[in-house]
This record gives structure tokens, C-alpha cells and sequence, in this order.
């Protein structure tokens, strides 16, 4: 029998500065029970889903940043409502937001999103990885992208859970442009990516049509799910928030690369799709059989380099185990 789960992404339209954590919960709830009552099991919401997209704003006290944007406990006294909620409509979810640790006395910040079972127990956890933006002022920009500052790297790699009878991932936002985080979740049987996004609208580093953006978001979003054989859940926080806006376009993604539910508002919004979870293990045994097909003896460089070196077959390179010195005059005995 087919493995089916109807899943939501549950899109939030903006929250502002002012808007309190318990104010955004009450909203996630809400969506939460449209999710459910439409025949959704597992609800993926946004990055950073109980506050604004703060990374925009440069905040010079620590404090205040940890007081007004960071999760010291999850559940935590305002997200506990959400838990509660989860656990009596027996759904689980995908769940983002700023996390401070304590690992080993030592105070860390994360960008994190928990899986969160059925039951309300939190099933895994994921930090980020790929954090785009900048650490220092940038007094002249119209506004700041301050992951860099506020957060460290990830520490929990890229991981994925048996979850709801499928092979569950988690990514959160800029991980989506990054092919290898994708690869490695795939590489471990993945059959669901779940991913939650805040994307201005505007580029901070040089002029791009919003269109533009959009289309990348897409073309990425189409050919990660396709090329990994998964389904692929992006769900938005967008909207204009104090004057700033960013996009929609939350996507449930099949993996033959199609499309399956797309958002179409800036808004609070539930898609839904009913998604066969099989999908992804058929292509996993054809066109994407890594066994059979993936060459890493060629791959070593996407580990061994992190920025592009540019060095032509036509100049000397130290050759890797599988890979012949010199590809000029070999024969080939096909
Ligand atoms: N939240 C997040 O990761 N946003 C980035 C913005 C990139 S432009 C600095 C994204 O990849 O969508």
C-alpha cells in the first residue's frame, strides 16, 4: 500500500517588532488547526516563526537581542499553547526560531528548527548551516542582513529522522541554495525535506529584479527536489514587516520536480498537498540510484575546497585516487 501524508506548509504573513511571541503563536495555532482540519499530519512553519525577521536590524546590546528574539527553553512559556495544540489534534511540525544553548557553560546562538512529533515530543533538531549576510554595520544599506552577527554555524550537521513512517530532513532558508546540503540528506534516504524561509525581496548586495529572486527560488527549489528524488516542503515568512518586504511562494515540491501547491498571498496562508511518499522511493531506485550511478572518487574537491580555485586540465594538478593524471591522449576502451 502507498505511504500517504498530507502535508501543510502554513505561511505567516509579517510580524512586526512590535507583535509579541504570544501574538504569533496564537496565529501558528490558528494555522495549525487549518492544517489539521483540511487532513494535514505534519505542518511545516516558517524560519524564525515567533518574531520578526530580526537579522535586519543592526541592535548593538546583546541583552536586548537575547530578551527580545531568542528561545532560552522550547516549550517555552509562550510556545507551550502550541504544543499543547499539537498534541490534542495529535500533528506534528516543523517548527523555526532563534536558540540560545547553554554547551558546556558557554552561551551559543543558533538559527534552529525542531521536528515535533504527534505527541509533542521533539522528535530532532537541526541548526543552520549556510548563514548568509554579514557581521558588521552597514550603516548606508536600506537595511541589514546580521545572521552573520547574531548566530554561529550550525553544530548538528545535517541530519535526518524516521518520522510519521518516512525519512525526514530539516534545512532552514539559505541551505536551499546549497546543493550539498541537499546531497547529504538525500545520501541518508531522505524522502522529505522540510524547510522554512524569510527572503527580502529586495537583494542587499546589488540591484535584482524581485522577479528574478523569485524565479531562483523556484528553479532551485524544482531541480533540489528532482535531483535528491524527495519531496521538498519551503514554507515562507513574508509580508511587509515595518516597511520591508518579503516573498511568499511557499511550495510543497513532488519529486519529479513538479510543483504540487504553491502560496499565493503575503499573507497567512495553508497549502496543502496529499503527498505519496513512494514518489520519491521510485526514482530513488531508477534514474537516482546512487549506488549504482554517483562517482565520488571525482567529488573529493567539493570537500577538500571551499572557494573555487581556478586550475585547467591544461595546468598541473596533484591527481586523486580513480582519477588518471592527465586527461590528454587517453584511450578510451568502451
Ligand atoms: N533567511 C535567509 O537565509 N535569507 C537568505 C537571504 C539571502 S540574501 C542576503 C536567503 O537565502 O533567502
Amino acid at each position: 500500500m502507498a505511504r500517504r501524508v498530507k502535508i501543510a506548509a502554513a505561511q505567516l504573513g509579517p510580524l512586526n517588532r512590535s507583535d509579541s511571541r504570544a501574538a504569533a503563536v496564537k496565529r501558528l495555532i490558528a494555522l495549525m488547526r487549518e492544517a489539521h482540519a483540511r487532513g494535514a499530519r505534519f505542518v511545516v512553519f516558517p524560519e524564525l516563526a515567533l518574531t520578526t525577521f530580526f537579522p535586519r536590524w543592526w541592535i548593538a546590546d546583546q541583552d536586548e537581542v537575547d530578551r527580545r528574539y531568542f528561545e532560552t527553553a522550547m516549550p517555552s512559556p509562550d510556545t507551550q499553547a502550541l504544543f499543547d495544540e499539537g498534541r490534542r489534534l495529535g500533528i506534528g511540525y516543523y517548527l523555526g526560531y532563534a536558540e540560545i544553548a547553554d554547551v558546556h557553560g558557554r552561551l551559543r546562538r543558533f538559527n534552529t528548527a525542531i521536528l515535533v512529533g504527534p505527541d509533542g515530543s521533539i522528535v530532532g533538531k537541526y541548526r543552520k548551516v549556510h548563514l548568509p549576510g554579514h557581521a558588521e554595520h552597514k550603516p548606508q544599506a536600506a537595511f541589514q542582513h546580521l545572521e552573520k552577527k547574531y548566530f554561529e554555524v550550525g553544530d548538528l550537521g545535517f541530519r535526518v529522522w524516521r518520522y510519521l513512517d518516512t525519512i525526514t530532513g530539516m534545512l532552514i532558508c539559505n541551505d536551499r541554495r546549497w546543493p550539498e546540503a541537499f546531497r547529504v540528506l538525500a545520501l541518508q534516504g531522505a524522502e522529505i525535506v522540510a524547510l522554512g524561509f524569510n527572503t527580502p525581496t529586495e537583494n542587499l548586495h546589488y540591484p535584482e529584479p524581485p522577479a528574478l529572486r523569485v524565479h531562483h527560488h523556484l528553479i532551485m527549489a524544482q531541480s533540489m527536489a528532482f535531483q535528491n528524488a524527495t519531496w521538498l516542503v519551503e514554507t515562507a515568512k513574508c509580508g511587509v514587516e515595518d516597511g520591508f518586504r518579503m516573498f511568499g511562494h511557499s511550495l510543497i515540491v513532488a519529486p519529479s520536480g513538479e510543483i504540487a501547491a504553491k502560496s499565493t498571498t503575503e499573507d497567512d496562508e495553508v497549502i496543502c498537498f496529499d503527498c505519496d511518499i513512494d514518489l520519491a522511493q521510485n526514482l530513488k531506485r531508477t534514474m537516482f540510484d546512487f549506488a549504482a550511478h554517483r562517482r565520488p572518487e571525482h567529488y573529493r574537491l567539493i570537500v577538500e575546497r571551499v572557494g573555487a580555485e581556478v586550475t585547467p586540465a591544461n595546468e598541473p594538478r596533484q591527481p586523486h585516487a580513480g582519477e588518471t593524471a592527465s586527461g590528454a591522449g587517453v584511450s578510451s576502451r568502451v
